[in-house]
């Protein structure tokens, strides 16, 4: 009975511990209930985003307090100095990697598009880096520096988007979505918004069918769970006590559409209340905060206590990939979020704070990230494009074993628009057979 009571006041368990709030004042009803959301935050940012509708489409107004002082660091309750700096140098090389992609794509190297989590590194890499081996990791493709903590280089990533032979699909896809179901528990990013919840919540339950309770991590984005899998997968985990770590990337844009204009509540993290599970809201471009409440999340998960919701408060400082040059942010917007940029205040944190980096220390790490991220670039360039005769093998199945037989084999009429083909004529005679 008081297990039971206890799971189902879920949201109030994470308080019990030292970073305790003021206890919620009582109800002045009866009838009223009151639910807590734990809030990391030092900094709460009061800004709006409206659509605002113009005789020539839309365009996107913003008020409120963008001069607000840019909060500190918040001190980490878990964090040793050595995984302070083992966390700021995956950012680093989370950032350097995607500045070094861009020219990649600039030179005519990239196969298709780049996505970038310019902003993010510090949710991304503070996130993924509190797992153990034995967790699973479901990163969406924004997530990089994640892939980078989890055990992927830089140069698995840069082949994958150069569509080389040697990258971690041998060319078969051109942006990020790989994974590692053998060594390092990753699950390849799924674009279809939301369909990462659920199957990172069936991973937990075949862990649990194996007598392990674990710590399964995805995200979404303020746009994305809006999707009803992403409502149908938080649900399962919930009543399946299912060790889901969910961060709710609250980026503020949606590809063009800004987060007002996608939900009513007034931070993400209130949808736990629906769950019954519990919501903390962290500032995103906090290593610190993301960390702990990643880290507690985990416990409870690896506890088998059920998921948690993290809202991670953050910003995405570039269009929704290479091609979307974000002419619709209001330009103040991201002047308000550079001040907050994640790698400068870590660095600042780290040497001026803590004092744990020196001037020379930190030079000496940035020259040691920039170095490894030549190499590997000089290694992806240089490297081979796959055969084109083996372009078939190795798309559903690891090996390449299995021959897909074309079913109608070369078209017999020249693809062109439907409609020059004339009824009753023996073209369409042979369209209708190519259906
Ligand atoms: C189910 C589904 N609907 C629509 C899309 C097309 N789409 C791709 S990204 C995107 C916007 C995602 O915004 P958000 O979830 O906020 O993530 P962010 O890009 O900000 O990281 C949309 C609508 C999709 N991939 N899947
Ligand atoms: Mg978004």
């Amino acid at each position: 009975m008081a297990k039971k009571k206890k799971r189902n006041q879920g949201i109030e368990v994470e308080h019990k511990r030292s970073d305790r709030q003021p206890r919620t004042p009582s109800p002045a009803s009866a009838n009223q209930r009151m639910y807590t959301i734990l809030d990391y935050r030092l900094e709460k940012p009061s800004f709006t985003v409206r659509q605002v509708r113009t005789t020539d489409g839309v365009s996107y107004q913003l008020t409120g307090a963008l001069d607000a002082p840019v909060p500190p660091i918040r001190e980490s309750r878990y964090l040793s100095r050595k995984q302070h700096i083992e966390i700021y140098r995956w950012m680093l090389l989370n950032r350097k990697m995607e500045a070094a992609l861009e020219n990649l794509y600039k030179q005519g190297k990239v196969v298709g598009g780049v996505y970038f989590g310019l902003g993010q590194e510090a949710c991304s890499c503070a996130s993924a880096y509190a797992l153990n081996k034995e967790d699973w990791l479901g990163p969406m493709i924004r997530n990089q520096g994640s892939m980078l903590v989890r055990g992927f280089s830089a140069r698995d990533i840069m082949m994958q988007y150069m569509a080389k032979a040697g990258s971690p699909t041998r060319g078969r896809d051109a942006s990020s979505h790989f994974g590692d179901t053998q060594d390092r528990n990753v699950v390849a990013p799924i674009s279809t918004l939301g369909d990462l919840i659920p199957v990172l919540a069936g991973v937990a339950l075949g862990a649990r069918l194996q007598g392990r309770n674990i710590a399964v991590m995805t995200y979404i984005g303020d746009g994305g769970q809006s999707t009803g899998v992403t409502y149908e997968g938080l649900n399962f985990a919930a009543v399946q006590d299912l060790g889901l770590v969910l961060f709710v990337e609250n980026n503020v844009w949606a590809y063009s559409t800004p987060s007002d204009m996608q939900f009513r509540v007034k931070d993400l993290a209130e949808r736990a209340i629906a769950y019954g599970i519990p919501g903390v809201i962290v500032d995103g471009t906090d290593p610190c905060q993301v960390y702990d409440a990643a880290h507690q999340a985990c416990e409870r998960a690896r506890r088998g206590e059920g998921p948690t919701l993290i809202e991670a408060k953050l910003m995405r400082m570039k269009g929704h990939a290479i091609h979307d040059a974000a002419e619709y942010v209001p330009k103040p917007l991201f002047e308000y979020w550079r001040k907050r940029d994640p790698i400068a205040r870590f660095e600042d944190y780290l040497l001026k704070v803590r004092k744990w980096l020196t001037p020379t220390e930190n030079r000496e790490l940035i020259s040691g990230v920039d170095q490894q991220l030549d190499a590997d670039r000089d290694f992806a360039v240089a490297s081979p494009m796959p055969e084109p005769e083996s372009a078939a093998g190795g798309v559903y199945c690891e090996n390449g074993c299995h021959e897909i037989r074309p079913k109608y084999a070369t078209p017999k009429v020249k693809a062109g628009p439907a409609a020059r083909v004339k009824p009753g004529s023996k073209e369409s005679e042979a369209a209708v057979h190519l259906k």
